[in-house]
């Protein structure tokens, strides 16, 4: 266990089993994680799917976990969490999915191991990525990828929506 907390961020989507839900849910397991604290969770997002055509869209968010956690048993919970909620491994790349729980960010460590890689692949070009994060910590600089607001200049928002308390 390492003394000093760092500070997370976790991607969250779902397209499948009522995703509201899903999202909810999840936010609970994530505030009972030992070591942890959720510190906070941007607005809900609706966003199409990037993938394979004819799945539903996404809902997508991001949250900020302070932890004392290592990374890759953070990462083993954020797999326990996505199980308990029905998500099936191997299924279609790119498939439809319950829960999907990402390890985005993890304090400024850069991490690449043959589970786990950080910042993670493809975070600089995702909008339903980019965007909630921004809303959470819009000052962030991202370890190897300089200023979160730089990449948001480059990355257009592919249809991404965010839904007020309402929708
Ligand atoms: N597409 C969107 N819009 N949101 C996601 O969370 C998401 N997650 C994925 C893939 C299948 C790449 N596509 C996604 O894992």
């Amino acid at each position: 266990m390492s003394s000093q907390p760092v500070r997370a961020y976790l991607g969250l989507g779902s397209n499948l089993e009522q995703p509201h839900r899903q999202l909810r849910q999840a936010l609970v397991a994530l505030a009972t994680l030992p070591e942890s604290r959720l510190v906070r969770c941007s607005a809900f997002y609706r966003s199409p799917p990037m993938g394979p055509a004819g799945q539903p869209d996404y809902l997508n968010a991001v949250a900020a976990l302070e932890t004392r956690l290592p990374a890759e048993e953070l990462l083993d919970r954020l797999q326990a969490i996505e199980a308990a909620q029905g998500r099936v491994r191997g299924g279609l790349r790119w498939g439809p999915r319950t829960l999907d729980l990402d390890l985005l960010l993890y304090g400024q460590e850069r991490i690449d191991s043959p589970r786990l890689q950080v910042p993670h692949p493809g975070l600089a070009e995702r909008a339903f990525v980019l965007y909630p994060l921004a809303e959470i910590a819009p000052d962030l600089q991202l370890p190897g990828l300089g200023p979160l607001a730089e990449l948001l200049r480059a990355c257009p928002r592919d249809g991404l929506e965010r839904l007020g308390d309402d929708d």
